[in-house]
């Protein structure tokens, strides 16, 4: 049933119009608040309401910008929030009036400010993709809410009024049929003072929605704040650590050792686009003012370390390529970065390992953990507590403070992100996180190869072609990759110089292309000798094999 909106003027046209405004507000407040809270935990630099406030700012001219960036940028936050906060609120009552006046539009408002947040988070640097989700959720849901409301209370269907009618046992007082309503415009009350009972209940039921959505929205919008505070704070931290220099950087990455071919993957990932994988709901913002490491288990002195003490420590530099074992073939879950950190078999070797000891547990913050064969962090290999990625320290969702890299095994045996402690163990007393839930206890990486160009479905045209790709077998290097076209003899490719031996290698392979259909294959020979395997298998427990197949149309 219907809540007054009959009359153009007076008491009644009042409440109207509080009531379609409280529905633009609480539906739109629902809506941005739950937005905020996805952006908060899938990307904790994104918030589409700043988004939108730093994009309206930049967009200002000249003095007045120079006067909002004072008032607002550099350290009142909060100033900055609650002015969004306001004029959002305004913006979202004038939705609901509009939607009064015709149906749609105040919709058609909202989805145009959830296309300003789509625009406004994609011209920040740091996106991610999982980032649109946020706006694109926030305006729909405001959507979907207002125009329930509006259903539902402010302008109910003439069905549904009758059926108010029928439920509360009484006739429509009006005389005559019973007016239809025209699209768009509300459904008419009975001014019958009998009604009164009946639509106080209504106003009664629409206050307590509204508070109801009210709430709903503080409590999302706090907790979205509150972890966006959290993050901000460690970002701000992290902003001010200054790495130290690698005892022995890693050197320039020669010009060989990249391939000039559009669409091949980058010799060095691009840290916004690393791959993420963690179970983590929330990005742990970890405070490296308070963050110790600890190494515990059969050591002869347990050690406990800060952030300080760590970036104090000699470090190493090495570009290593990391993995995950869900990766599929052809997959884009690996990355190949600079890490600086420093040697964990360092660490180990001043806690002193006792005999017995065949793992090491690494635990993060979050209570993920790892188990690392001890072999593979007293070798030679370059297995570190990394601090740094790429020349700057660890974004906060590759693990900001401290994490483990170490070369040759798949991240959930090795790659410890936000780590926190390492406990020397056995194999026997303890498993990591995904050992139990059916994946291989220990986790080398298989040697793989990709084809990134052409990519499936593409249609170059027929004649010489350049195919290439990305090969890995971190560890043990890649000797050759060699390709294969229609099912015909394997062909080598042209490898471009390694960056050493645990990173990927770009290759590429010259292709003559009759018109029609094609199929291309790929498979690397690692540094070992032993040829990739074509022997197909899934992700789970250790890792999928296959050759990598791309199906493509010359013109
Ligand atoms: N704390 C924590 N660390 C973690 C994980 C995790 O779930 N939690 N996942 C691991 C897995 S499975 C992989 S593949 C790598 C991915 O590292 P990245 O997100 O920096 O690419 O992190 C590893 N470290
Ligand atoms: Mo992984």
């Amino acid at each position: 049933m219907g809540l007054p909106d009959l009359a153009p003027n007076g008491r009644e046209a009042m409440e109207a119009r509080r009531n379609w405004g409280l529905a633009g507000v609480v539906c739109t407040g629902v809506g941005v608040a739950a937005g905020e809270l996805i952006a908060a935990v899938v990307s904790p630099s994104a918030s589409p309401v700043s988004a939108v406030g730093q994009g309206v700012i930049g967009a200002l001219p000249g003095g007045t910008k120079e006067w909002a960036i004072h008032l607002f940028g550099t350290s009142d936050k909060t100033v900055f929030l609650a002015t969004m906060v306001v004029i959002m609120a305004v913006l979202a009552a004038v939705a609901g009036l509009l939607e009064r006046t015709r149906r749609g539009l105040g919709l058609a408002l909202i989805a145009v400010f959830g296309v300003a947040g789509i625009v406004a988070v994609a011209a920040r640097p740091d996106i991610s993709g999982m980032a649109f989700v946020a706006p694109v959720v926030a305006a729909g849901l405001a959507m979907v809410l207002l125009a329930w409301v509006r259903s539902r209370f402010l302008a109910p269907s003439l069905a549904r009024v009758l059926k108010a009618e029928y439920d509360a046992g009484r006739r429509a007082r009006v005389p005559g049929p019973p007016p239809v309503p025209a699209p768009g415009d509300t459904a008419p009350e009975p001014t019958d003072p009998a009604a009164g009972a009946g639509q106080g209940t209504t106003r009664r039921s629409f206050l307590g929605y509204m508070g109801a959505g009210a709430a709903v929205a503080v409590l999302a919008g706090g907790a979205a704040v509150m972890l966006r505070r959290a993050s901000v704070a460690v970002a701000g931290l992290r902003a001010k650590v200054v790495l130290p220099r690698a005892l022995r950087p890693a050197p320039p990455v020669p010009a060989a050792a990249v391939l000039d071919i559009a669409g091949i993957t980058p010799l060095v990932t691009d840290p916004n686009n690393f791959y993420r994988i963690d179970t983590a709901l929330v990005v742990p913002a970890v405070n490296s003012d308070t963050w110790k490491l600890t190494v515990t288990g059969l050591v002869e002195h347990e050690i406990t370390m800060d952030f300080a003490q760590l970036l104090a420590k000699p470090m190493v530099e090495s570009y290593v390529t990391i993995g995950c074992v869900s990766n599929d073939v052809g997959g884009n879950l690996v990355g190949n970065a600079r890490w600086l950190g420093w040697p964990v078999r360092e660490l180990l070797a001043e806690a002193g390992v006792k005999p017995g000891a065949d793992m090491v547990l690494s635990r993060s913050t979050d209570g993920f953990t790892a188990g690392t064969p001890l072999a593979a962090m007293t070798d030679a290999r370059n297995a570190m507590i990394a601090v740094g990625m790429d020349g700057a320290p660890l974004p906060l969702v590759h693990g900001y403070p401290a994490r483990l890299i170490v070369p040759g095994l798949y991240g959930y045996v090795s790659a410890t992100k936000w780590l926190a402690e390492l406990k020397v163990t056995t194999f026997t007393a303890d498993q990591g996180y995904w050992t139990p839930l059916g994946w291989s206890a220990l986790g080398p990486i298989k040697t793989a190869s990709r084809i990134d160009v052409p990519n499936a479905g593409a249609t170059p045209a027929a004649g010489r072609y350049v195919a290439a790709g990305v090969a890995w077998s971190p560890e043990r290097g890649i000797a050759a990759v060699q390709v294969q076209l229609d099912g015909g003899p394997w062909q080598g490719a042209t490898l471009a110089a390694a960056l050493n031996k645990d990173t990927w290698v770009q290759w590429q392979a010259p292709l003559d292309l009759t018109a029609g259909h094609h199929q291309l294959k790929v498979r690397a020979v690692d540094g070992t000798g032993a040829v990739q395997t074509g022997d197909i298998a899934p992700p789970a427990p250790n890792g999928a094999t296959g050759w990598h197949t791309v199906e493509f149309t010359a013109r």
